[in-house]
């Protein structure tokens, strides 16, 4: 058998509006925006490790819940990597900046929010809700490239699994994702 390692990775999504991202300042992924998370250590369940990476990382709590498995291989590695994601849609205490990421706050872009049916009109732009006014969009061409595909399924809160490979440059070499139907 090979092995696998198990991560975790939480998001903060305020309203679908805004959502809450670190810039990972070392390590692994350094200088790529992303969720909050890490390795779960011996002993803690997965969402346990989810909170705790979130205050470890960015200093605050959630009721973080599960939504959604990603698969990552990668060329020459000793391991596969099976992340699960997590989502809340509200936090308590004080976001605030780690020697190992500096959280910001980013508007969903539309493109980011697809329409979850064919009724459904284009005019949910988030841009103009108050609580991303001002703010960047999902800084897309800096973060890891299987995020662009997973994270419209994470927004529309429809629980997802997901396969990305990358060769040993982290250079993505296919990716494949599912999703449950939306209602
Ligand atoms: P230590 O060694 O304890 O400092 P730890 O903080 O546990 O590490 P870290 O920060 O290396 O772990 O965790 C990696 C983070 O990057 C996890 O949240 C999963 C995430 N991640 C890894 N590859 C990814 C990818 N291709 N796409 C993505 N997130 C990825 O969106
Ligand atoms: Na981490
Ligand atoms: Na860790």
């Amino acid at each position: 058998y090979k092995k696998v390692k198990f991560y975790t990775n939480a998001f903060v999504i305020i309203n679908d509006a805004k959502v809450l991202l670190g810039y990972k300042k070392r390590g692994f992924g350094q200088g790529l925006w992303n969720g909050f998370g890490g390795k779960v250590d011996p002993g803690e369940t997965s969402i346990q490790a989810a909170q705790r990476e979130l205050e470890e990382e960015a200093g605050i709590n959630a009721p973080l819940e599960h939504c959604g498995v990603l698969f990552f291989v990668v060329d020459g590695a000793d391991a596969a990597f099976n992340i699960d994601v997590y989502r809340a849609n509200e936090y308590t205490g004080t976001i605030t900046e780690t020697d190992e990421m500096r959280p910001a706050w980013f508007s969903i872009q539309k493109e980011m929010l697809p329409p979850v049916n064919s009724h459904t009109t284009a005019d949910c732009s988030s841009t103009s809700d108050k609580h991303a006014e001002g703010l960047p969009p999902i800084p897309l061409g800096q973060m890891w490239a299987d995020d662009e595909f997973w994270m419209p399924l994470m927004f529309s809160g429809r629980p997802f699994v997901g396969r990305a490979d990358f060769d040993a440059d982290s250079k993505m070499l296919k990716w494949w994702f599912a999703a449950t139907p939306a209602e």
